[in-house]
C-alpha cells in the first residue's frame, strides 16, 4: 500500500475498521500474545515520534521501552501494566526496541526482544522477571548466536520451547549466511530460494540456544521455495506459530506486499507449505500478528496506523476472531470488511 492510496482512503477504511484500538494513551504495535495463568498477556511495541526522518532501514522506529498489557476476557479493556523494560537498563542495546514476545518456564517469564548494538546491529536478549507483566531484569548479554530482528518464542506440547526469528531489510536478515554476517551480502536474486527465517531450540534455562539457528524454509504445493522474486507469498518478518488439531501454523508478514500469510507442516521446523493469507493489508507500511487461543476461541492480534492518521511509525495493537474452517484452512480477514 503506498502512501498515498492510504492517505486518500484512510477515512473510509477508518470508518469500516473490524475492530478498534485495544490501546488509546500509546502507539503500540507488533502485538505478541499470551495466556498466562487464565489471563491474556499482550506484549508489543510502544512506538513513539523520536524525529528521525523515514528511511527503508525503519530508522524513524526508534522505540526505547516496552509496556505490557493485561486483558481477563476477550471483551475486556486491555490494562497497561507499566514500564517492563527500558532501552536505558539493557547493558548491550543501544536503541530501537523492536518487536518483543514473550514466554512462561517453571513459573518464570521470559521477555525476548531484538534492539541495535551501539554499532547499528541487530541481536536479540533476554530479560526475566517472577510476573508475566514484568519489570524484567535484562541478561547482560544478547543471546549468542542471535540476530536480526522479531523473536517470536512457541513452546511444543513436550515443553521445548524453540525461537523463530529474521526480518530483512532493516531486520538485516539479508546480511547472514548460515549465521555468519557479511555486509556485502543482500536478498537473493529474484529467481533464487527466498531467505527464510531463522529457528534455534531454547535451553533448558530459556536464556541461550540450544543448537545453532537454521532457516526455516517455506514450498509451495510443489514443494519447491517459494522464490525472493514471490514478493506476494515469501517471508518478510514477524514470524509466529501456533498449533491447531496437530497441524504446526507458521505465520509472517510479506512486508512490501502487506499481507499476513500462513503455512504449514508437522513439525516446527518446517518446511512448511504455503497456504494462503491470513490478514490482507492495513493502513499503515508495516503488518505485524501473532494468533492466540483464549477463552476457548482463536484471535489473530494485530496492528494499523488507523489512530494516528495513517503514520508508519505511530500504530495501535488491535484483536479480531480468527476462525480455522473444517479443514484447517484459516479464513482471511480484511481489516476493514473490504
Ligand atoms: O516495530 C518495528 C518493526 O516493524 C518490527 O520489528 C517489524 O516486524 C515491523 O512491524
Amino acid at each position: 500500500m503506498s502512501d498515498e492510496t492510504e492517505k486518500r482512503d484512510l477515512p473510509t477504511l477508518a470508518a469500516s475498521a473490524i475492530s478498534s484500538p485495544l490501546v488509546t494513551h500509546l502507539y503500540t504495535a507488533d502485538p505478541s500474545a499470551h495466556v498466562f495463568n487464565g489471563t491474556l498477556y499482550i506484549y508489543p511495541s510502544h512506538d513513539i515520534e523520536g524525529g528521525t526522518p523515514f528511511n527503508d532501514n525503519g530508522d524513524h522506529f526508534c522505540m526505547e521501552d516496552y509496556h505490557v498489557f493485561r486483558m481477563d476476557s476477550p471483551d475486556s479493556k486491555a490494562v497497561d501494566c507499566g514500564v517492563a523494560l527500558h532501552v536505558n537498563d539493557v547493558p548491550w542495546a543501544a536503541r530501537q526496541m523492536w518487536a518483543p514476545d514473550a514466554a512462561s518456564k517453571d513459573g518464570r517469564y521470559y521477555l525476548y526482544f531484538p534492539a541495535k548494538r551501539a554499532d547499528g546491529i541487530f541481536q536479540i536478549g533476554v530479560a526475566m522477571s517472577e510476573r508475566p507483566e514484568g519489570p524484567f531484569i535484562a541478561e547482560p548479554e544478547p543471546i549468542r548466536g542471535s540476530y536480526s530482528i522479531d523473536p517470536a518464542v512457541y513452546e511444543d506440547d513436550d515443553g521445548a520451547h524453540y525461537m523463530y526469528f529474521g526480518g530483512i531489510w532493516g531486520g538485516q536478515l539479508q546480511k547472514y549466511r548460515d549465521n555468519v554476517y557479511a555486509s556485502i551480502n543482500e536478498e537473493p536474486m529474484a529467481d533464487e530460494p527466498a531467505l527464510g527465517p531463522r529457528i534455534a531450540r531454547l535451553s533448558d534455562d530459556m536464556r541461550q540456544f540450544a543448537e545453532a539457528s537454521r532457516e526455516v524454509v517455506i514450498v509451495d504445493q510443489n514443494g519447491q521455495p517459494l522464490r525472493a522474486g514471490d514478493h506476494a507469498r515469501r517471508f518478510f518478518e514477524a514470524p509466529w506459530l501456533h498449533k491447531h488439531q496437530g497441524t504446526y501454523y507458521f505465520s509472517y508478514s510479506t512486508g512490501d506486499t502487506h499481507f499476513i500469510c500462513y503455512a504449514t507442516g508437522d513439525n516446527p521446523y518446517g518446511p512448511f507449505t504455503y497456504q494462503g493469507q491470513i490478514l490482507s493489508e492495513v493502513v499503515g507500511w508495516t503488518t505485524h500478528h501473532s494468533i492466540c487461543k483464549f477463552a476457548g476461541k482463536w484471535y489473530l492480534f494485530y496492528h494499523d496506523s488507523i489512530l494516528s492518521g495513517g503514520a508508519t511509525h505511530l500504530r495501535s495493537i488491535k484483536m479480531t476472531e480468527l476462525r480455522h474452517d473444517a479443514q484447517g484452512r484459516i479464513l482471511r480477514i480484511d481489516p476493514y470488511g473490504r
